[in-house]
C-alpha cells in the first residue's frame, strides 16, 4: 500500500468512529485540557473505583487475593523492621494500585480519557512501545494519574495502551476495521448509562447515587468479555501476534491490578516460595542497591496463566449471544476445553482448535490476558539524573558510581525533592546568603523529602507485556512508512488531549515547596 493511501486509512480510522457517534471529529483546542474542578470529589470517586475494581478482579481472578495478601505480608514485615524508611505515607502505599487496559480505536481512547478525567486522572508521559529494541509492540501508550495533592487521597492510576493503526497487518486490515466498527456499533463496552453519567460528570456534578452507578458502569466496561469470539478472525490475528487477537477480538479488559510493595525483591521471593510462576528475567527497572535510595520504578509480574474464552465459527452462535443471552448461557455449559499443550507452538494449537471446530460448534480455548504484577516506587530522577543513570548503566558502573544519598542526589540536581523543617533550630549567627535553602539543608534545619516516581517506564512496560505473550509469538515488523515522531501526536489526537510531562509536575512541586520554606 502506498504511503498516501496508508495515511488516508489512518485518518479514516481516527475519524470514522467519532462520526458514528453522532458528532464530528473536533480539534484538541475545543477540549478543556486539565479539568481542575472539584478535585476532592473526583478523588473520592477514584477511591471507590479502585476498591470496586479490586473486588471485581478478586472475584474473577482467584489468584489475585493470594497475590495481594502475600504483598501485604511483605509490606507489614517491612514496616515492622523499617518504621521510618518509607518514601510515602503508610496509608498511601498500602492502598496504592495501578491497572492496565489496552484499547483498539480512537473512539475508545477518547472515551477512556473522558472517564479518567471524571476521576481526576490525567494523561502523563508518552510510552512508545513500537520503538523498543528487541521487543517492539504495535502499541503506543500513556498513563492516567492524579497530578495534584489528591494523589495522597487515592493514588490509583491506569496504564493505557492503544493499538497503533499503522501496525494493523495489511492482509487483514479490512476485517479488523469491520470488527472494530461492529464492536462500536453493536457491542460497545461503554453502556448508554455510562455515557449519560459521563456527560453529567463533565457538564455539572454527579449526585451520590450517580457516583456509585458511574463506578459500577466503569467496572463493567473493564470486565473481560465473556461473549463468544469469531475464531476465523481470532486465528488469523493470533497467528500474527497475541496482542492483535487480544485487542481486536476481546476488547478492553483490565488485565492486571498491581499492588505496591516496599521491598519488591522480598515480595517477589515470597510469591516464588508460594509457587507463583514469576516472569523470567527478573525485576524490571534500575538495579536495586542496598543502603541507597530506591529510584524510579521497579516491577515484576506473574506470567499470564491463560484465560478461558469461548470461540466459534458459527455465526448463529455469535448472534445468539447478542440477542438471547439465556440460550447462550445454556450452550456455554456444553463447550469443551482445549488447552495449549506444553511446548506446543501457537500455530499448531490454533490449527488443532480449528479442526475441532468442525466437530464442536463452540470451544473454550486458552487466551493470554490477565496476569499479576508487583511494583515498588522510589525517588523521581530529573532529566540530568536519568541521563547519568543511563550512561552509567551502559558503562556497567551504575551500582558503584551513581550517588547513594539523598543529599548527593539533591545537590547534584539528579532527583526531585520537597522540603520540610526538622527539629534543629537555627542559631541566628549566619548572615546574608549563608542561610540560603541549600545552607539550611546542610545545617540540618531543612530536610529533603524525596518526590515519588509516579509514572511508568517504556522498557519495563514492554518487558512485562512481552512476558505475557505465548512463547513463539512472531516479532512485530514496523510498517514500511513508519514515522516514530508522529506516534505521540497520533495518540494525542485519539485522546483529544495533550499528554503531560512528568518533569513539569515535579519541578513545580519542588519550587512551590522551596518558596514555602524560603520565600524569595
Ligand atoms: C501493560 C504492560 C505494562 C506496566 O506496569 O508498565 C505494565 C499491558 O500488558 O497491557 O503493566
Ligand atoms: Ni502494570
Amino acid at each position: 500500500m502506498t504511503f498516501r493511501l496508508k495515511k488516508i486509512f489512518l485518518c479514516l480510522f481516527i475519524n470514522l468512529i467519532s462520526l458514528h457517534m453522532g458528532h464530528s471529529a473536533y480539534g484538541m483546542e475545543d477540549i478543556p485540557q486539565f479539568d481542575s474542578r472539584r478535585p476532592l470529589q473526583k478523588a473520592l470517586i477514584r477511591k471507590k473505583l479502585s476498591h470496586a475494581l479490586s473486588d471485581m478482579f478478586g472475584r474473577e481472578v482467584p489468584e489475585y487475593k493470594q497475590f495481594t495478601s502475600i504483598v501485604r505480608d511483605s509490606n507489614e514485615e517491612f514496616l515492622k523492621q523499617n518504621p521510618t524508611a518509607s518514601i510515602d505515607c503508610e496509608d498511601r502505599v498500602l492502598a496504592e494500585k495501578h491497572g492496565a487496559i489496552r484499547v483498539g480505536t480512537a473512539f475508545e481512547m477518547t472515551t477512556v480519557t473522558r472517564i479518567f478525567a471524571a476521576l481526576g486522572m490525567e494523561p502523563v508521559e508518552f510510552y512508545d512501545l513500537t520503538q523498543l529494541p528487541n521487543k517492539p509492540l504495535p502499541m503506543i501508550a500513556t498513563a492516567f494519574r492524579p497530578t495534584d495533592q489528591t494523589i495522597n487521597v487515592c493514588a490509583f492510576r491506569m496504564f493505557c495502551s492503544m493499538l497503533h493503526p499503522d501496525y494493523i497487518p495489511d492482509n487483514c486490515r479490512l476485517s479488523v476495521m469491520e470488527a472494530l466498527q461492529h464492536r462500536q456499533q453493536n457491542n460497545s463496552k461503554f453502556s448508554p448509562l455510562l455515557m449519560e453519567l459521563l456527560h453529567i460528570a463533565e457538564t455539572s456534578r454527579l449526585k451520590d447515587i450517580q457516583e456509585d452507578e458511574f463506578v459500577a458502569e466503569v467496572v463493567n466496561a473493564f470486565k473481560i468479555n465473556s461473549k463468544p469470539i469469531n475464531f476465523t478472525l481470532y486465528k488469523q490475528l493470533r497467528s500474527i501476534h497475541d496482542v492483535f487477537a487480544d485487542i481486536i477480538c476481546l476488547g478492553i479488559n483490565l488485565n492486571h491490578l498491581t499492588p505496591r510493595a516496599y521491598d519488591i525483591q522480598d515480595a517477589a521471593n515470597r510469591l516464588i516460595e508460594a509457587g507463583v510462576p514469576m516472569k523470567i528475567g527478573g525485576i524490571e527497572g534500575p538495579p536495586i542497591r542496598q543502603s541507597a535510595p530506591s529510584l524510579q520504578l521497579n516491577q515484576t509480574s506473574r506470567i499470564a496463566p491463560g484465560e478461558p474464552i469461548f470461540v466459534t465459527k458459527d455465526d448463529s452462535i455469535l448472534l445468539m449471544a447478542e440477542n438471547d443471552p439465556l440460550a447462550f448461557e445454556i450452550l456455554k455449559t456444553k463447550a469443551i476445553y482445549i488447552a495449549l499443550g506444553s511446548g506446543e507452538s501457537v500455530q499448531d494449537y490454533l490449527t488443532r482448535v480449528d479442526e475441532e471446530l468442525s466437530v464442536h460448534n463452540m470451544i473454550i480455548i486458552q487466551h493470554k490476558a490477565r496476569f499479576g504484577e508487583i511494583e515498588s516506587r522510589g525517588t523521581a530522577l530529573t532529566p540530568k539524573g536519568e541521563s547519568l543513570m543511563n550512561t552509567l548503566l551502559a558503562e556497567n558502573a551504575f551500582e558503584t558510581q551513581f550517588p547513594k544519598t539523598h543529599e548527593e542526589l539533591y545537590f547534584q540536581g539528579l532527583a526531585y525533592y520537597t522540603f520540610g523543617l526538622t527539629d534543629v533550630k537555627p542559631t541566628f549567627t549566619s548572615t546574608g546568603t549563608e542561610d540560603s535553602l541549600d545552607a539550611l539543608i546542610t545545617q540540618g534545619i531543612v530536610k529533603l523529602i524525596p518526590q515519588t516516581y509516579d509514572d511508568f517506564l517504556a522498557a519495563s512496560a514492554a518487558g512485562i507485556f512481552t512476558s505475557n505473550l505465548t512463547s513463539g509469538t512472531q516479532q512485530i515488523q514496523a510498517p514500511l512508512q513508519s514515522h516514530p515522531s508522529e506516534n505521540k501526536p497520533i495518540l494525542e489526537t485519539a485522546m483529544k488531549k495533550r499528554i503531560g510531562n512528568r518533569h513539569n509536575f515535579h519541578e513545580k512541586e519542588q519550587q512551590e515547596s522551596a518558596l514555602r520554606i524560603y520565600p524569595l
